[in-house]
């Protein structure tokens, strides 16, 4: 079988990727993706039974996360990389079988007899890339093709759903959070994928759980940036360019960017995020650098043309990376999680140590130039819940005199189609009275409009990274209580939620998981939604693809 993918919302033709994707990712990565995941299953199956005998293998849990994570859009395009992941399966996939084993036997005084199924058996003769990309042909979504389309479709969102929680995860347990039941739930949700005898309700139940989960990650990760960084605070952060050697830091690791901004100092380096790591610039113990100069560019999907004129080094530490123009490959890095084959990786921590952006700093200083300019001026942000809620009382009593009547919340993601448009005309069409909170990249299409004030209170509040909509979550939850409001349903907010990839995919899940009514959802809805998915979606929740900015702005404006 050729490739298929349909996990992201520009899925060739709304339907799936099957020659190579549209994210450039080529078909033998997709299908060694597929032979990755197909192994994670198999270790959860291990997983799930080994912690039912309390064993448990902090080196396992972590590997599944960051396996997940290596497999979200625009993250690895490196099939190489992707053996050492698939190596690193199997023999993980060994010890925590042989220990299981030990355990089982230790307690039922006989052997383990259950027939095991073949992601948890299956070995290869070799390491040799054609044998594993043969295997993963038959390990991919489709290779069943007896399987009910809803339990396929159930089964890809809960996926989808654990691979941003993954994301979230592994963010945190660099900054040292770690929570052993978040890690469980993304092995008991793989394991559940390979229950042929599972319903349709049972795996709709894992989805929602899927949420409800995603939202104490997005906490962990919450705490973690935090507790290492500080609390956002509003800032001021320049969009101009100053003279002088320049990296650039994309993605959405503060890490990686925090140990760069230390490896820099007095070295002459001006340093610009971009991108996701935009919110960066709020946190007290990142924004204390002053080489940390401001943002340069916008979304993700420009950075062919930004990079380009950005001129200096470049490191990509998460998603999204698109393909990279041979005009500035030459002074491209990645690290984490983050590949592309034969750019020049930054390898990981060892032994609690940094890692070493020396060639990166390298590369800006032999280059020694600056970024072109693309814009002057300045982008507000810093509203995660500790600044919104310190501003609380000012906020609800301009609810309660009727200068704030609606909020409207327009997290998510950016991407390439035309028609995102959309979501721009729905930020200048919004009344006055309206207040947009925001948070991940979507924020491209609206944050560089100037929308004013209401009572000292930006229109645009942006909450940070699209981990920071659990920020959304605790206003919307705080106001709830501060106004004596029990439904969330009730309060004066409405969703117009813009996605891409699949840590938007959780927190969708984790509105839903709150019993969230009336998302709006665009700029199409995810193809791996199937008919009847989507039928009960609608009618539990009343979840709604985007329509016309004329008809979304009147349903927006009234609350229907
Ligand atoms: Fe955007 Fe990419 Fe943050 Fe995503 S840069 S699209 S949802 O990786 O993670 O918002
Ligand atoms: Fe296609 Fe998206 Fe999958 Fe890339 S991630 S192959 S664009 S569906």
């Amino acid at each position: 079988m050729k490739m298929f993918c349909y996990q992201c919302q520009e899925t060739a033709k709304g339907t799936g990727c099957t020659i190579r994707g549209v994210c450039g990712k080529p078909d033998d990565v997709a299908v060694l993706q597929d032979l990755l995941i197909y192994l994670l299953k198999g270790i959860s199956l291990y997983g799930v039974w080994a912690r039912e005998l309390g064993v448990s293998d902090p080196e396992v849990d972590l590997f599944v996360a960051e396996a997940l994570f290596a497999t979200i859009t625009n993250v690895n395009f490196d099939a190489e990389r992707f053996r050492e992941f698939i190596a690193q399966a199997l023999a993980l996939r060994e010890r925590l079988k042989a220990r299981f084993l030990q355990a089982y036997e230790a307690k039922y005084g006989q052997p383990f007899a259950e027939e095991l199924p073949e992601m948890a058996s299956w070995v290869p003769r070799t390491m040799e890339l054609d044998e594993l990309i043969a295997k993963g042909r038959t390990a991919g979504i489709m290779s069943d093709p007896t399987l009910d389309e809803d339990i396929r479709s159930l089964r890809e969102m809960l996926t989808y759903g654990l691979k941003g929680m993954a994301a979230y995860l592994s963010h945190a347990a660099v900054l040292g959070y770690t929570r052993s039941e978040l890690f469980a739930f993304l092995q008991e949700g793989l394991a559940s994928t390979t229950r042929r005898e599972a319903t349709a309700d049972e795996m709709v139940g894992m989805v929602l759980r899927c949420g409800e989960m995603g939202i104490q990650a997005m906490a962990l990760l919450d705490e973690a940036n935090t507790s290492t960084y500080g609390n956002p605070e509003p800032s001021q952060v320049d969009i101009g360019v100053r003279e002088g050697p320049a990296i650039l830091v994309s993605g959405h690791d503060l890490r990686d960017l925090e140990e760069l901004l230390q490896q820099t100092e007095g070295k002459g380096i001006n340093v610009y995020t971009h991108g996701e790591m935009l919110p960066a610039n709020a946190y007290p113990g990142l924004k204390k650098y002053p080489h940390l100069v401001g943002n340069y560019g916008g979304a993700w999907w420009r950075q062919p043309a930004e990079f380009e004129r950005f001129g200096g080094a470049i490191l990509m530490t998460t998603n999204c990376l698109v393909p990279p123009r041979q005009s500035y490959i030459d002074r491209l890095f990645t690290t984490g999680v983050v590949g592309w084959p034969d750019v020049p990786h930054i390898p990981d921590r060892k032994d609690g140590q940094p890692k070493d952006f020396g060639p990166v700093i390298a590369k800006a200083l032999e280059l020694g130039r600056g970024p072109e300019e693309l814009e002057k001026g300045k982008l507000t942000i810093g509203f995660a819940h500790a600044a919104v809620l310190s501003v609380a009382d000012k906020v609800i009593e301009a609810i309660q005199r009727g200068d704030i009547k609606r909020f409207v919340v327009m997290a998510g993601c950016d991407g390439r189609h035309k028609s995102r448009q959309y979501f721009t005309d729905i930020a200048l069409g919004l009344p006055p009275d309206s207040i947009i909170l925001t948070a991940g990249c979507a924020k491209y299409r609206y944050n560089k409009l100037d929308l004013g004030t209401i009572g000292g209170i930006p229109r645009v509040l942006d909450a940070g990274q699209c981990n920071d909509s659990y920020s959304l979550i605790v206003v919307a939850q705080k106001l709830a209580e501060a106004l004596g409001i029990e439904d969330l349903n009730d309060l004066p907010i409405e969703y117009d939620i813009a996605w891409y990839e699949q840590k938007a995919v959780l927190v969708l899940l984790a509105l839903l998981s709150l019993g969230i009514k009336r998302i709006r959802l665009g700029p199409t809805l995810p193809a791996f939604i199937s008919p009847n998915v989507r039928k009960v979606l609608m009618e539990k929740f009343d979840l709604r693809p985007t329509t016309t900015v004329e008809e979304d702005l009147s349903s927006i404006i009234a609350g229907t």
